[in-house]
């Protein structure tokens, strides 16, 4: 049926659905006209087609990009490059609430280090959790190097849900890495530093400074980490650097670099040379090889001791057990990265030209034959390394990080030095193409490349400069991600992306089709601690509970009102809003502000967040709705009232700022007939069609029925009050009535238009 009434286009305009003509100019100008006007070459046309995702379409890939000092994750898609999300992780982020409400302040509060709050993160690398080696697109770990913590965001709602402090680390780096499947997630020192809290004087390096991994412990049924079931072994103060788990052959194994096994200390201030001198000296560090399963054991043994709480297989312990292992690696490494079918491990030196493929059966077989060729001063068994090798290949100045192509024995490698990307063949161990990047890349990320089964397609290269790639925005500059298309047998760059948020270091993809985040909430939902809020309230059961000087609020947020609109409390009083958001449509997110007390909340459908405060200054503090969410948003109001203590109330009642009579509502009603109307002709047109079939429309008329449920309420109120002929109140519900028409009409409209865009057929 068609909807052409008058009353339709008036409901159209009242709603804001505009009549909007598509876009008609389009084959004005030819594509030639365009690559003239803008100087564009064929390169760059097909470029732009390679990576150009036309509106409405998505994304083949999802990635999720460490944010750096922001201390949060950037989620964008690729190829489009097109950023999707911030996901706030040891950082406050008002947008999302995070550190503003009670239930988010409470994840921050897991990251306390040494009881002091700490409001960023330096996070470095993302891991996606596995399913036998696969991505499977459950939950995202990801480290802060400067307070060494790991944060979990389960990617049903892209909410960090936990952060752990590491328990003996003071600076960490090579984390978050996860096995196969899921069970561990290993952290890992960068800079050494005693175990105990307590002062060490840098003489007492050798023997009281330590490095470690820790493993820690991953209940995918919590969607949490266990603190008690994880453990760490001590290494020697060798400035760990990277991790990695073992998969296939390898499962059971864990590999950690280091870059400073000469233990320099330096100290310009008392006229040593620096760090950086002292660290680079000898031609090799060390591989750390680690038999986790073994040390799991252990410790579930008992054989492990309690350092501030916590298992630690002390580096005695793990040599006699014979679970600990080196490997030299040449010169200052810094990537090491297990190949997909896990037989392979890859390590560059950042100051030599060549990337070292490790072999995991020689290795073991080194290992099982006790063929050591040496021990370190801490008595752990060093491997030889030529006896280790599958082969050296001479990639580049600076090699960094590897990343695994679909393509069997094919991977890349970030040339630091050089500023280039090295594809090559690790089996055959010959260099098969090199890409320029701008400038100076550190890490690469391929299409689910830390999995069993890499992707392919795209490379993206995370590049510590931008220098000139970008308009310039002050001395401060982005970072710039270049995607890389490696579909072909040469490298193709398509696209430099800035990304304005902290120094990514590492990032992530996943096939976008494996994410099922969830649209809504479970009415009530606390979405930090994943149950029923304790303060959830249901429509109609809105309240304020005082407990002495607490004043708890129970209120409800649905379009277009807050429930209370008007907050009464006494100065000095601790006041404790809750705030449930009844709706249940996609993207019916409202916020929550008040004046002048760092109030923010996002409330997502179905979500209850809190906020506490102390009310110290009496004072009239107006508060809102921060997402526009509706025609009648800017309504969506009211008013916290801090009274003076002990204050009197002067008048009983305000007079009306407008008197409406019985001619008022008789309009009203005649509009709000007639708007029924139409809503029951959308209805009709909805229900003749096979509208169940779709899924997005099928919400959208729950929602739509919700509001209705609401006028028929509302309707009820305005006639009842008719009835007694108080007009006023009789106008005013009226007023509601039709509010809540407009929704329902809004929402039926979407509806309509979906069907009619998806080809829904006529059933009756
Ligand atoms: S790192 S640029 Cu902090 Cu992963 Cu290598
Ligand atoms: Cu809710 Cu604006």
């Amino acid at each position: 049926m068609k909807v052409t009434t008058k009353s339709f286009v008036s409901l159209c305009t009242a709603v804001g659905i505009g009549m909007s003509a598509a876009g008609a100019a389009w084959a004005a100008e030819s594509l030639d006209d365009v690559m003239k006007r803008r100087g564009l070459t064929q390169k760059d046309v097909l470029s732009a087609a390679k990576t150009y995702v036309p509106t409405g379409k998505r994304d083949e890939f999802i990635a999720f990009s460490s944010g750096g000092q922001s201390g949060q994750i950037i989620v964008y898609g690729v190829p489009s490059m097109r950023i999707l999300k911030y996901v706030a992780v040891f950082t406050p982020e008002p947008w999302q609430g995070y550190g503003f409400d009670d239930e988010s302040k409470a994840v921050l509060a897991q990251g306390r280090v040494n009881g002091k709050d700490i409001l960023f993160g330096d996070t470095h690398h993302p891991a996606i959790s596995e399913t036998n080696g696969e991505y499977d697109g459950q939950f995202l770990f990801i480290n802060d190097k400067n307070n060494p913590r790991i944060a979990v965001i389960d990617l049903h709602d892209f909410e960090t849900k936990q952060i752990v402090v590491n328990p003996i680390m003071k600076s960490e780096h090579g984390g978050a890495f996860v096995t196969p499947n899921t069970d561990y997630v290993i952290e890992a020192t960068q800079y050494a530093a005693p175990f105990s809290k307590d002062f060490v004087p840098l003489e007492e390096f050798n023997d009281k400074y330590r490095g470690a991994v820790t493993y820690w412990k991953f209940d995918r049924a919590k969607g949490r980490i266990v603190p008690e079931q994880s453990f760490s072994v001590e290494l020697p103060p060798y400035s760990q650097d990277l991790s990695d788990f073992g998969k296939g052959p390898s499962d059971g194994w864990s590999f950690t670099n280091s870059f400073c096994s000469e233990r320099y200390v330096g100290g310009i201030e008392r006229g040593r040379p620096p760090f950086e001198a002292g660290c680079s000296q000898k031609d090799t560090d060390f591989l750390h090889i680690i038999n986790w399963k073994k040390a799991a054991e252990v410790v579930a043994a008992g054989k492990a001791t309690k350092i501030n709480g916590h298992d630690v297989i002390t580096i005695d312990t793990a040599v006699a057990e014979g679970l600990l292992f080196l490997v030299p690696e040449p010169k200052s490494p810094h990537g090491i990265d297990v190949s997909p079918d896990g037989k392979f491990l890859i390590v560059s030196g950042k100051l030599d030209s060549h990337a070292s493929v490790y072999s995991f059966d020689k290795l073991m077989g080194l290992i099982n034959a006790k063929d050591f060729a040496d021990k370190d001063a801490y008595g752990i068994p060093i491997l030889d390394l030529k006896k280790s090798l599958h082969t050296q290949v001479q990639v580049g100045l600076g090699p960094l990080h590897t990343q695994y192509d679909s393509t069997p024995c094919v991977v890349y490698t970030s040339i630091y030095v050089d500023s280039q990307v090295t594809k090559w063949d690790y089996c055959e161990g010959k260099v098969l193409d090199k890409i320029s990047i701008h400038y100076n890349i550190g890490h690469l990320m391929t299409m689910e490349g830390d999995s069993t089964k890499p992707a392919g397609k795209y490379l993206v290269s995370l590049n510590k400069l931008a220098i000139d790639r970008f308009n310039p925005v002050g001395p401060l500059h982005p970072q710039n991600h270049q995607l890389i298309d490696i579909s072909g047998d040469k490298m193709e760059l398509l696209y430099d992306m800035p990304l304005p948020l902290g120094e990514p270091h590492y990032a992530v993809a996943i096939s976008a089709d494996k994410l099922k985040p969830g649209i809504r909430y479970k009415s009530g939902w606390n979405s930090r601690e994943d149950k029923r809020s304790d303060y959830r309230t249901r429509p109609g059961r809105e309240k304020v509970e005082r407990e002495g000087n607490v004043v708890h609020v129970y209120g409800t947020t649905i379009r277009s009102h807050i429930t209370p609109e008007i907050i009464e409390v006494e100065e000095g009083d601790t006041v404790s809003i809750h705030l449930t958001n009844l709706e249940r449509a996609e993207d019916e997110t409202h916020g929550f502000a008040i004046y002048g007390t760092n109030v923010n909340l996002s409330l997502e459908p179905g979500k209850t967040a809190s906020a506490t405060f102390t009310a110290d200054k009496a004072g009239v503090f107006p508060y809102y709705c921060t997402e526009f969410c509706s025609a009648l948003h800017l309504e969506m109001q009211g008013y916290l009232l801090v009274k003076p203590k002990g204050y009197k109330a002067v008048a009983a009642k305000g007079a009306e700022g407008t008197v409406y009579g019985k001619a008022d509502y008789d309009k009203q009603h005649k509009t709000n007939l007639e708007t029924q109307a139409v809503i029951d002709s959308v209805v009709a047109y909805i229900t003749s069609t096979n509208y169940q079939d779709f899924a997005p429309v099928v919400a959208l008329v729950e929602d739509a029925t919700d509001q209705l449920n609401f006028a028929a309420d509302a309707k009820k109120k305005a006639e009842d009050f008719a009835a007694s002929q108080d007009w006023q109140n009789a106008t005013l519900w009226a007023g509601q009535w039709w509010q809540y028409q407009v929704k329902a009409a809004d929402i039926g409209l979407r509806a309509k238009t979906y069907l009619e865009q998806h080809g829904a057929k006529k059933v009756k």
